[in-house]
């Protein structure tokens, strides 16, 4: 198993010596070696016999902590363990090689009695490189100097759309469009468009949101000053496992009521499933509610959960479902919740998934200001006890300054790192490093 590269030096016949310069070396003349693509360390592992042997980049050109690193990570291969992913570990579950040696430097960096800041810190460094390189899954976390991990998004990559356009013209919503497993990226064009209507763009999951999936107009027409308001979400609503998109009409409704208009997934959202009023009034969906889908009874049907925030009864969020499985005519919950009327309208967004996967969809309560810590904070409220206690409450790696201000008030859940546990997304479109909008999924199981 090689270390650093696939191409180990020749063992005989080219007059190299494996244990001198070879002439791919690049040795300066303080001594140093610059040439870092040689291969650093290889062991075999045999039922007798085996061996580890070191490379001349080895001795030139890492400093102590990382030598020593180099051995405690081929000693877990002389142990048998062998990278399960070519030369990446699978994920830090798999307690390969790549995790002793990043144990290692953590410990150096943090324990070791000896050592000098500049040594602490380049330990530091060699294993914040590790956990974001040599993990096909990444970890979520990195070291710090004084002992403390810090959790980092899964992933953070970004997307054709320029930031621009995402932030007046989008919204967003996350499901898997092709069946392949990997959560895609649904993004819903709603003003200033191609065809003239409202359209959805789906971004690609299996190669990280860098294409498209699908571009396509649908048959509601754009929004605008005179345009009424929709909210878009994402739900599978006649159970052909294909996700159909949720157009929640607030105003300039036939009915007078908030509507509910289904585009049919299957035939790429050129039809409806459904159209039909509810028993909640345009007007006070208009003003006081915010929406999500999810399947709250465990039917298979998704279901229309209406978050009311301002004029509540109850002084608090309150929730109010409304059954897919009669299109949408009854409710199957009406409550308050713990958190309050003004907290949730002033500071939170929402989102619906199973967090805890007993099958009932479970309300992510996604605090972005004035949070106790500083940070993103995602609440989940239980939907098996009607939301009236917390699943989980916890900050995130995502700054509450950053995301109040540069990051869309959409959010998502999909499993992104493939460990049966729904990630968040948050989709970033202002003051993005790339001048694009940006996807930012960060883990919070
Ligand atoms: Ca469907
Ligand atoms: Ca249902
Ligand atoms: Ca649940
Ligand atoms: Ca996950
Ligand atoms: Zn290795």
């Amino acid at each position: 198993m090689t270390f650093c590269t696939a191409t180990p030096p020749s063992m005989s016949g080219s007059g190299d010596d494996l244990y001198g310069p070879r002439s791919s070396d690049q040795v300066n003349g303080d001594g140093t070696c610059t040439n870092f693509s040689g291969t650093i360390a290889h062991t075999t592992v045999v039922p007798l016999g085996g061996s580890t042997e070191l490379y001349v980049p080895f001795f030139y050109c890492f400093v102590v902590s990382k030598r020593a690193a180099v051995l405690i990570h081929e000693a877990r291969h002389a142990n048998g363990v062998m990278h399960d992913d070519d030369n990446f570990d699978s994920s830090w579950e798999y307690n390969g090689a790549w995790r002793w040696e990043v144990c290692w430097l953590a410990w150096f960096a943090n324990l070791c009695p000896n050592a000098s800041p500049p040594m602490k810190q380049a330990a530091v460094d060699r294993a914040n490189i590790i956990l974001g390189r040599d993990f096909t899954r990444d970890p979520g976390f990195r070291i710090g100097p004084t002992g403390i991990a810090f959790q980092v998004p899964i992933l953070q990559v970004g997307t054709p759309i320029l930031q621009n356009d995402a932030a007046t013209n989008f919204t967003f919503g996350v499901a898997d469009y092709d069946g392949h497993g990997r959560p895609d990226l649904y993004c819903f064009k709603h003003q200033n468009t191609g065809t003239g209507m409202r359209e959805i763009h789906v971004l690609n999951g299996a190669d990280a949101y860098q294409s498209f999936l699908d571009q396509i107009g649908t048959p509601i027409e754009q929004g605008g000053p005179n345009a009424p308001n929709f909210t878009f979400a994402l739900g599978d609503y006649d159970g052909d496992g294909t996700a159909d998109v949720y157009c929640l009409k607030s105003t300039q409704t036939g009915t007078g009521t908030l509507e509910v208009h289904v585009l049919n997934g299957a035939d790429n959202f050129q039809s409806f499933l459904q159209q039909t009023g509810t028993p909640i009034s345009a007007q006070d969906a208009e003003e006081n509610f915010a929406f999500a889908v999810g399947d709250y009874d465990g039917d298979g049907i998704a279901d229309l959960y209406c978050l009311k925030l301002k004029h509540t009864d109850t002084g608090t969020l309150e929730v109010h479902v409304l059954n897919g499985a009669d299109n949408f005519q009854s409710f199957l919950q009406q409550t308050g919740t713990p958190i309050s009327a003004q907290d949730a309208a002033e500071n939170f967004a929402f989102a619906v998934g199973d967090y805890d996967g007993d099958g009932m969809a479970d309300l992510y309560c996604l605090k972005l200001k004035h949070t106790g810590t500083g940070t993103l904070e995602v609440h989940v409220l239980n939907g098996a006890d009607g939301f009236q206690s917390f699943l989980t409450q916890t900050g995130t790696p995502i700054s509450s300054s950053d995301v109040a201000s540069n990051f869309a008030k959409t959010f998502g859940l999909g499993d992104w790192d493939d460990d049966d546990a729904l990630d968040v997304y948050c989709f970033k479109d202002k003051s993005t490093g790339t001048g694009k909008l940006e996807v930012h999924v960060v883990r919070i199981s």
